[in-house]
């Protein structure tokens, strides 16, 4: 990228760019190196947080103050992509940490890797991270000897890790992409699930049916698959409840049918408040759109109100949203720096809401913003 291409992005991409320069080495887990993209760095909203190995679904969090993002760590493997999202073959996590946003990025070691988790086999996916009374607790969803998703709970007195996995996964828990929320009274709930290769349609009355459905109910003009949420207990390693359905309704009121692909929920998760105000994100996967909905209740109902962000290059999308020095920010991932979808790096950009709470569309291309920054 040249310094007039710099100079010329918004101040926050440029930060980002410049940082993306300044990761450290990681030796022992080099990414491959990068074919050459379809798109000029320049092109891209922003840039990717960290290049020496490839990150996706970032979960981000602030604690003391300092920012740290919970990512998937993608590997090239073996298995042909299809539509179970087999070719995501991740073995382990490391975490990023970083004093401020558009500064130098620090990328952790190993914080927990699957031949440590006694009851996990494979495809260590999406995770997410909570915090209290002085213990962080990783949140990660993974396959069992049995082929199924269950999600466990690791903890650590370092939000870098490493971290220690619970014997058994949580009980009661099922499908992916675990997303953990503390309400302002204390209370934390866990929202989870993911349809096709996340396999919540086998998993309806919450057993799994390794026989089901590989996509979705199969039913278009029915209420769609509702993401779970469960609050945790005061240890935040179980569930205090069976876990419930979360209701996507439209502005009548009525549910979200499956067939409605650009709007119903596919899987990540993430819950945010805004003045009070419950926003539940997540992606429709098949059509790429980071889309939410706003309730009066961590439980829901919440009403489908639009897209956060277009989709961006890659078939996954997946994200969260923070606030960070009085902004608000959207981490997401698309695939930059590969050109394939296995192998995906995080980004990060400003989020902006209208005066009515609704949030302003982000394109993650530079082009399709009208040239300028819609984040920014
Ligand atoms: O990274 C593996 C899976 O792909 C995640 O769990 C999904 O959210 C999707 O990003």
């Amino acid at each position: 990228m040249s310094l007039r291409t710099l100079t010329a992005l918004p101040l926050t991409m440029a930060l980002l760019a410049t940082a993306a320069c300044q990761q450290p080495e990681q030796p022992d887990n080099k990414a491959q190196p990068a074919k050459e993209s379809r798109r000029d760095a320049s092109e891209y909203l922003s840039q990717p947080l960290v290049k020496d190995i490839y990150t996706a679904d970032p979960s981000a969090h602030v604690w003391n103050g300092k920012i740290y993002v919970y990512p998937s760590h993608d590997i090239d493997g073996p298995t042909a992509e299809d539509d179970l999202g087999s070719h995501f073959e991740m073995r382990d996590y490391h975490f990023l940490s970083m004093d401020k946003i558009g500064g130098p990025v620090t990328v952790g070691p190993v914080a927990l890797d699957v031949k440590d988790v006694p009851w996990a086999d494979k495809q260590m996916w999406a995770p997410d991270a909570a915090y209290k009374n002085g213990t962080y607790f990783l949140y990660f969803p993974a396959k069992d000897k049995e082929g199924a998703f269950r999600i466990g709970v690791a903890t650590s007195k370092d939000p870098m890790g490493p971290f220690k996995a619970q014997p058994q996964p949580i009980k009661g828990s099922y499908s992916i992409d675990p997303a953990v929320f503390t309400d302002d009274d204390g209370a934390s709930y866990m929202y989870f699930g993911g349809i096709w290769g996340g396999q919540l349609q086998r998993n309806v009355d919450g057993k799994y049916d390794a026989n089901g459905s590989k996509t979705d109910l199969g039913q278009d003009d029915k209420p769609a698959l509702a993401p779970r949420v469960a609050k945790m207990t005061g240890d935040m390693l179980e569930f205090t409840e069976t876990p419930r359905a979360v209701q996507i309704l439209d502005d009548k009121g009525k549910p979200l049918l499956g067939g409605d692909h650009d709007r119903r929920f596919f899987e990540a998760s993430w819950m945010h408040k805004y003045k009070g105000k419950y926003y539940f994100s997540y992606s429709t996967g098949d059509t790429h759109y980071l889309a939410y909905a706003i309730g009066d209740s961590p439980y829901g109902p919440f009403t489908y109100k639009g897209r956060i962000m277009e989709p961006v290059e890659g078939w996954t999308t997946h994200h969260s949203i923070v606030e960070w020095n009085g902004k608000w920010w959207l981490f997401y991932a698309d695939t930059q720096l590969s050109g394939q979808t296995r192998l995906r790096n995080v980004k990060v950009t400003e989020l902006r809401y209208n005066s009515d709470g609704s949030i302003q569309t982000i394109n993650p291309f530079v082009a399709e913003n009208g040239g300028g920054s819609a984040a920014q």
